[in-house]
């Protein structure tokens, strides 16, 4: 490990007399104390220059985070480019991802800083975290020391949910990632930010359960809105909730209107076990907040590559 004993103990002391969470597992919040001090401080540039030109990227690079980690883990295995559409980019999963170009820029401004240091992959944990501040939710510590992998496959998405999951389906495949029902409505919670597709939500709208209705877990006017505007195409995007750039708890408030855009949102509202949480992140922004921060420091932990099992890559975009 590149790091200095010295240094790295100074700064565990500084952020434990200051209550910060210092480590989690194999990650460090103080890993590029000594080999790349300014990482954080570069991320959060180049991502609030990106924000300041187009709010939206917050969502996309919140989700970019996702994706990574719910895929052979935060690997930054999502960014490789592959000339014959075999990653995982390239799954139907993976379509409308954005802000890879955010990673790119960070990422050529720390090579340029620290040549060969700084992980694709810690790259993405710490713009999702800053994306998610600049956008008026939580901050969270991102401890760091995640590696690059070296396998980025298009079949590994069945990882990912897809949006027409109901709350049994959601549950299951959470658990597969060690998170219980309570982080999975917090984490949903992410949907504050951003928009789907109608693609991604129109079987609801009619034909449902081939009822030829809509889905009834659905407000009628709502209902009404969505098949007008997705009249102008499967892509036309519609945000989750009323303020798609802002990170607050009206995505908690539109489920309680029946008005979550995707089934797998929705389904929270409509299955007992879940609905007591939806209703009490939406009374209560603090716990959303708080429950939101551990549930996130959690998924950037997950199925981390330490040392050989993964590399530094120079291009987020390539393998080594
Ligand atoms: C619970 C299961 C989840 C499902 C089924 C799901 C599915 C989806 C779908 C279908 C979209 C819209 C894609 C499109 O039509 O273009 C989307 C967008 C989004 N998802 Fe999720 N998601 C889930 C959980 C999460 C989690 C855990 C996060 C982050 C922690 C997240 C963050 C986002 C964000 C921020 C957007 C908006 C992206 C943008 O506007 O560019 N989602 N999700
Ligand atoms: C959820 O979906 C599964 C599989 O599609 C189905 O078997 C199950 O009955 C559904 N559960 C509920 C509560 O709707
Ligand atoms: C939108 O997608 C649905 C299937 O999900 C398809 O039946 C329909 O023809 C598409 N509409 C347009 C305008 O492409
Ligand atoms: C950004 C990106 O690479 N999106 C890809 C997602 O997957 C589809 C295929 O399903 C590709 O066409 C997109 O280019």
């Amino acid at each position: 490990m590149m790091k200095s004993c010295f240094g790295d103990l100074m700064l565990t002391m500084v952020l434990l007399a200051s209550g910060v969470r210092v480590s989690f597992g194999a990650l460090s919040s103080s890993y590029y104390a000594m080999t790349c001090p300014f990482v954080e401080f570069t991320v959060r540039n180049t991502v609030s220059q990106a924000l300041q030109s187009d709010p939206t990227l917050a969502a996309g690079l919140l989700r970019l985070h996702f994706h990574d980690c719910f895929v052979q883990g935060c690997d930054a295995s999502i960014l490789i480019d592959a000339s014959d559409k075999t990653a995982e980019k390239d799954s139907p999963a993976n379509e409308s991802i954005r802000g890879y170009e955010v990673i790119d820029q960070a990422k050529q401004m720390l090579e340029a800083q620290c040549p060969g240091v700084v992980s694709c992959a810690d790259i993405i944990a710490i713009a999702a975290r800053d994306a998610v501040l600049f956008a008026g939710g939580p901050y969270y510590d991102v401890a760091n020391g995640r590696k690059d992998g070296r396998r980025s496959r298009i079949e590994d998405t069945i990882n990912l949910p897809p949006p027409t999951l109901n709350s049994t389906g959601l549950i299951q495949m959470f658990a597969q990632h060690g998170f219980n029902a309570q982080e999975l409505v917090a984490l949903s919670g992410a949907h504050t930010l951003g928009a789907a597709r109608c693609v991604s939500f129109n079987q609801r709208l009619s034909n449902f359960d081939s009822t030829n209705e809509a889905d009834p877990t659905m407000d009628s006017n709502y209902v009404r809105m969505l098949r007008r505007t997705c009249n102008t195409g499967n892509n036309t995007q519609v945000g989750f909730d009323y303020t798609r750039n802002r990170f607050d708890v009206n995505y908690f408030y539109a489920l309680q209107a029946r008005m979550g855009l995707l089934m797998s949102d929705q389904t929270l509202y409509s299955d007992p076990r879940t609905q007591s949480i939806v209703n009490s992140y939406s009374m209560d922004p603090r716990s959303f907040f708080s429950d939101f921060q551990q549930a996130m420091i959690k998924m950037g932990t997950l199925d981390i590559k330490e040392g050989n099992q993964g590399e530094i890559r120079l291009n987020c975009r390539k393998f080594n």
